[in-house]
């Protein structure tokens, strides 16, 4: 193939969100939008990274996908790319992408430096919907912040891109090495299977034998809905094939580029029919719901726990995980280096690590600071509430990992439990962590696709409001005189201890005397006007009072942060779209 330079102009749009670019379809099918991006982000790089370098590219699978990867193996042939490695059918998870990079070693021993995630995550997909491109980089996370500035800025400037001319489209759904010559040497493009290295990875971390057992087990039932997104493609290797869990335990495992035309995000609103099969829906079916239930999102990095009628919060599940890893997961079995957080996460995790006096951080919303930590040794598991636990055997999130995770706790609590006895359910386990470390009541509301001016304007009402507390206390006491007082309030902002980069603006927190918390934030992960996401959390350690409902016991701070923030006033909503 020969390499031609396509003359460009800059779009004004490209700036990476909390987890790369993510847009309509029809923006990123404008002509030269995606090859601008893929330049800017080569460009941001350097020739030092490229040049020679193996390029993992492939994604979700959501519409799109097959385009944009045919582009992108063009362009990186003509960034002089070595070796370009793609999914069977370009589908990668975004864990698997990431252990991919760490752990896979290529036909010729090549490993890989970075890789283009084709995904918009728990955005729907579609001609109508979004489509996304991030870029992680060799320790196999999302590239850090200095980096997504530099692609930013290169977008604001490209003139021209690199394309390769003469390379044929490669037939991505065939396993196998297909090699080229262009003016710089061989080029390779590398099909390989899209689970199997992470299979290992995860039998490398898990007792697989016990889960076997468990699963098994007529005692026990399960249940995993990948709507439709890629982790189809791995829960029948690993459910069905490793671990012999029944072929019909499996829903929406069919991997689609419309993801079935729902909405590819495991909570109570969206994953309607697992919830509905959990006997946790407003309708649900007439059988038995199944002791255990998950559910994944397009990428397959987020997780949603459930056991028979009972919902487990994201922010729960990373601090049981926690506390219970070092006897139930044998990866674990040397102890914790430390756990963390997204800020907005609630205080459960907070609580065991002082319990077991582990090292702690908090950190900005989004998964690429966590990475700092764990490549420095800092940090084993971690968590957001926003459905994502993941831990340091990559650096990404991990959906199927958490649900390895929760099924080897399950394992563990009932080895000697699989005759005759009762079984220790999900529910159990979450009850007697509440009665050990106490209770955090916790909801995020989300106000989806609001103006995005006013929202605006709404964050500016509430970092004005933080200058007087006396005026806040005055506000909270006339709404409900018994709440206690909030006795800080500010802008959330992020040194991060490993390379002193400061982060600023990631979030407005009331912080109250109890140890209650408001958080607002503005997504950074839409494509379409913005979201306003407020989070809600409440302390709970009188062992009698930690079996409330939480929208109940939460109903009064609930008051408070609507009527505090003017939600109705600047957004013109009266309810939330989504209530996790
Ligand atoms: C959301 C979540 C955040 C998560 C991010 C990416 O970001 O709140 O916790 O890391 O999505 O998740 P935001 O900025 O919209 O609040 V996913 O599954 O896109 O990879
Ligand atoms: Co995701």
């Amino acid at each position: 193939f020969k390499v031609s330079s396509v003359e460009t102009t800059p779009f004004n749009d490209q700036k990476p969100g909390t987890s790369g670019l993510r847009k309509k379809v029809k923006v990123f099918k404008q002509p030269k939008y995606l090859e601008n991006f893929v330049q800017s982000t080569f460009n941001a790089l350097g020739a030092g990274k490229v040049r020679g370098a193996t390029l993992v590219v492939s994604g979700d699978g959501r519409y799109y996908s097959k385009d944009a990867i045919q582009i992108i193996i063009k362009m990186a042939a003509a960034n002089g790319v070595r070796r370009v490695w793609i999914g069977q059918n370009g589908l990668l998870s975004t864990p698997a992408v990431s252990a991919v990079i760490r752990e896979r070693v290529g036909p010729d021993g090549s490993k890989a430096n970075g890789a283009f995630i084709l995904t918009a995550s728990h955005n729907p997909g579609g001609p109508h919907e979004d489509f996304g491109i991030k870029y992680n980089t060799e320790n196999g996370g999302p590239a850090p912040e200095g980096i997504t500035d530099k692609i930013f800025e290169n977008t604001k400037t490209i003139k021209e891109y690199l394309i390769a001319e003469g390379l044929p489209d490669v037939d991505i759904s065939i396993i196998g090495v297909t090699s080229f010559m262009g003016p710089e040497g061989q080029f390779d493009i590398d099909v390989f299977d899209s689970a199997s290295d992470y299979v290992k990875l995860m039998k490398s971390i898990f007792d697989f034998q016990s889960i076997q057992k468990l699963l098994t087990s007529p005692k026990f039932s399960f249940c995993y809905d990948a709507l439709h997104g890629v982790a189809g493609a791995y829960a029948k290797r690993i459910f069905v094939e490793e671990l012999g869990a029944n072929e019909s335990s499996l829903l929406n495992c069919v991997p689609k580029e419309d993801f079935g035309g729902g909405h590819p995000d495991p909570n109570l609103t969206y994953a309607k029919e697992l919830v509905a099969r959990m006997g946790l829906g407003k309708t649900n079916s007439e059988q038995e719901p199944p002791e255990f239930g998950a559910a994944a999102d397009g990428d397959a990095d987020r997780n949603m726990i459930l056991g028979k009628r009972f919902f487990v919060t994201p922010s729960d599940s990373v601090a049981i995980i926690a506390a219970n890893s070092v006897e139930a997961i044998p990866y674990f079995s040397g102890g914790l280096k430390g756990v963390a957080r997204s800020m907005p996460t609630s205080a459960a995790l907070d609580v065991v690590a002082k319990h077991l006096n582990l090292k702690f951080f908090e950190v900005p919303t989004g998964w690429k600071f966590f990475g700092n930590l764990m490549d420095a040794g800092r940090c084993s598991v971690c968590g957001e509430e926003s459905f994502g636990t993941g831990s340091d055997h990559i650096r990404e999130k991990d959906g199927i990992w958490a649900v390895l995770a929760w099924l080897s706790i399950l394992a563990y609590k009932n080895k000697d439990n699989l005759g005759e006895e009762k079984l220790v359910t999900v529910e159990d386990i979450v009850r007697q962590h509440w009665a050990t470390y106490g209770r955090h009541y916790y909801t995020r509301y989300d106000y989806e696709n609001v103006d995005a001016g006013g929202a605006k304007e709404l964050m500016a009402h509430l970092v004005m409001l933080q200058s007087s507390l006396d005026e806040v206390n005055k506000i909270i006491k006339g709404i409900h005189s018994d709440m206690s007082n909030v006795v800080n309030a500010d802008e959330f902002e992020y040194k991060d201890p490993v390379d002193g980069s400061i982060s600023k603006h990631q979030g407005i927190r009331y912080l109250f005397e109890d140890g209650s918390r408001l958080v607002f934030r503005l997504s950074g992960t839409g494509s379409e006007g913005a979201t306003i996401r407020l989070y809600i959390e409440q302390y709970e350690n009188d062992p009698a009072m930690t079996g409330r409902d939480s929208q109940e016991a939460l109903a009064p701070l609930v008051e408070v942060a609507l009527k505090l923030s003017k939600m109705q006033e600047f957004t013109g909503r009266s309810a939330p779209t989504v209530i996790t």
